[in-house]
């Protein structure tokens, strides 16, 4: 049988996301994944140890990365808490997968297969070497594909996850994608910023989230909206923006600062900003 693969790159936008992820080499995410081998690409939850600004100064810058990085893993470690009772025989998809993080985590909890999408080839290369080097190859694999249209099988997934990529692709669709890819009772876990429809639309602190990573934040209601047109039933939702604070704060003082953190915190404390956990699962109508 021939697998018919979809074209990946459709659009002058996507094109340029991918080029962005392709070029994407910041000390915060390098430096931070170098610190156990888990390359993340999402932000991190749960206060820090304050100690780690004290001691010796030599050693501080080490162990602020090193912090910042347990609050990236504990963030991905909440995410899969959500994904409920998958067994070794089940199948997972990350959509928009980066280098890897939370893929290789899902596997080291659940030892079942994922598979990770990703418009960017360069993240596909690096995240694949990943496997390689933690001789996992054979069950966590990351594809060149767009999670709009990923080219697997109907029903073939018991969870997917999306860890902060929404805001790259219309919720519609790529919910669309999720719900067919699903099985009856497969679950959807997403975590995502949003911006605050009871503030009112896109606040100037979102703006500048939005310019920095070339992405296009959706307002809560969006997400509720495309879940319930997707036959996509949310379980659980829970607002993780006071968790976060603390991380970006500790971003704010480390040596691998972007500029970003003053958006995030502005964005976060004024409340025209959410880091929204949204747990959903796939129900077929047709049973
Ligand atoms: C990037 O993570 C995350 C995004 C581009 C999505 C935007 C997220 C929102 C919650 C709005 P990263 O780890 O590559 O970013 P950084 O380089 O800043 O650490
Ligand atoms: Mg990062």
């Amino acid at each position: 049988m021939t697998t018919v693969v979809p074209r990946v790159l459709r659009t002058d936008y996507q094109k340029s996301v991918a080029t962005y992820w392709n070029l994407e080499q910041d000390p915060v995410n390098i430096r931070l994944g170098e610190v156990d081998g888990l390359y993340h690409h999402h932000y991190g939850i749960g206060e820090y140890d304050r100690s780690v600004l004290e001691g010796p100064e030599e050693t501080r810058d080490a162990r602020v990365i090193a912090e910042l990085h347990r609050l990236e893993t504990a963030q991905a470690d909440v995410l899969l808490d959500q994904l409920g009772g998958v067994t070794p025989d089940d199948r997972l998809l990350d959509g928009g997968s980066g280098r890897g993080g939370t893929s290789f985590m899902a596997n080291r909890r659940f030892g079942c297969r994922v598979d990770g999408v990703t418009i960017s080839e360069k993240q596909v290369a690096f995240a694949s070497e990943q496997a390689q080097r933690w001789g996992v190859a054979d069950k966590v694999r990351f594809h060149f594909r767009n999670m709009l249209d990923t080219g697997f099988e109907t029903g073939s997934f018991r969870g997917v996850w999306t860890n902060e990529t929404t805001m790259y692709v219309n919720l519609f669709d790529v919910f669309g994608e999720f719900s067919r890819l699903l099985e009856h009772g497969g679950r959807y876990v997403c975590v995502t910023g949003c911006y605050n429809d009871v503030t009112g639309g896109r606040s100037k602190a979102v703006s500048q989230i939005d310019e920095r990573y070339t992405c296009s934040v959706h307002p809560r209601s969006e997400y509720f909206k495309a879940l319930a047109a997707n036959n996509l039933v949310p379980i659980n939702v829970i607002d993780l923006t006071a968790q976060t604070i603390p991380y970006w704060e500790l971003r704010a003082k480390s040596s691998v600062a972007t500029g970003v953190e003053e958006s995030f915190l502005t964005a976060y404390r004024e409340g025209s900003f959410h880091y929204l956990l949204i747990v959903a699962d796939r129900v077929d109508s047709r049973l």
